[in-house]
């Protein structure tokens, strides 16, 4: 048992396995990551809500429940170290003093993304206007406020 211990710590310390290894600019390739995640599937999500693109009820339910799970993500990548990072990106500098505002509007994004995936299955799309309207206003509250234009 102590061999397998003192192996798998000799292992973690060769293979860099630890919380701090990770890079500063690792943080907001990550956050980057899942938005540009929520984006394709809340794009193709709208593409069926708006009639561009045929209505498959199954699969905007995946596209629905993926995107409720990513939007638990991102709020990890906002670690205040990312504050001045070289990497191109949309961070308002309020992000990192008006945190509880930021932080209420993550959380309103979890709980609009996980009442359309439950609403999600719906025969009718129309029955999910409603639901997928929040989201998008969930989505543009935050980035007004923000996020900088491009
Ligand atoms: C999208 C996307 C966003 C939101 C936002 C909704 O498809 O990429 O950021 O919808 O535009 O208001």
């Amino acid at each position: 048992m102590r061999k397998l211990i003192a192996g798998i710590v000799f292992f973690m310390s060769i293979a860099g396995i630890s919380q701090a290894e990770v890079a500063t600019d690792d943080y907001v390739t990550y956050r980057q990551s899942v938005f540009n995640l929520m984006g394709w599937h809340f794009k193709q999500m709208g593409a069926m809500i708006q009639g561009r693109t045929d209505y498959d009820a199954t699969e905007f339910k995946q596209r629905a429940e993926a995107v409720a799970a990513l939007a638990q993500m991102p709020a990890e990548g906002f670690i205040p170290e990312t504050r001045d990072t070289q990497l191109p990106h949309h961070v308002k500098p309020e992000v990192w003093y008006q945190t509880e505002r930021f932080d209420e509007l993550m959380q309103g994004l979890v709980v609009s993304t996980t009442e359309l995936a439950k609403q999600a299955g719906a025969e009718d799309k129309d029955d999910l206007r409603a639901a997928f309207g929040k989201v998008a206003r969930q989505c543009k509250s935050c980035h007004d406020r923000y996020r900088e234009r491009m």
